[in-house]
């Protein structure tokens, strides 16, 4: 079973729109192993996005990164990490697909709401660096179990 790591990001926690993107990952069947509120310093967000380290926005992007709390999750499921990048949508949000996370809470390019890893790469990065394993918790999503009175 793949796992992910996603944000909901200081833009959307300020909005109070946490229980709306972790809604729409459960409903879309994912298991939450790990949930934490964290409040990021700049150097912890440079660390984290050193990929982008000397592009443009790089500057910018930490300072709003660091500007206020934020909401780290690992989700697992099949296939969690292309499931996730489509639940949340292109980076831009007026590229995202209607019905997207970013479509519908985001507000700019850089303040789009949430984050999600974009490979199994970057997962093996992300995950680790805000959750030790035994943070990782192992549970069964009762309602995705098949039983006699429920459908396959
Ligand atoms: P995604 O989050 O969709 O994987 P990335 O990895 O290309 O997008 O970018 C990481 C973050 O950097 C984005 N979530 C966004 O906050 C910010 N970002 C990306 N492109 C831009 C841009 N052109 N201008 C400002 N911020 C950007």
């Amino acid at each position: 079973m793949e796992r992910t790591l996603a944000i909901v990001k200081p833009d959307a926690v300020a909005r109070g729109k946490i229980g709306e993107i972790i809604r729409r990952f459960e409903e879309a069947g994912l298991r939450i192993c790990g949930l934490r509120m964290v409040c990021l310093d700049k150097k912890e967000v440079e660390q984290f996005y050193h990929i982008h380290r000397g592009r443009p926005f790089f500057e910018s992007l930490t300072d709003f990164m660091s500007s206020g709390p934020s909401v780290v999750m690992v989700l697992e499921g099949e296939r969690v990490i292309p499931t996730v990048r489509a639940i949340m949508g292109a980076t831009d949000p007026a590229q995202a697909a209607l019905g997207s996370i970013r479509r519908d809470l985001a507000t700019t390019i850089e303040q789009n709401a949430v984050h999600g890893s974009d490979s199994s790469e970057s997962a093996a990065f992300e995950v680790p660096y805000f959750f030790a394993a035994v943070e990782l918790l192992d549970y069964t999503r009762a309602d995705r179990v098949a039983g006699p009175d429920r459908e396959a």
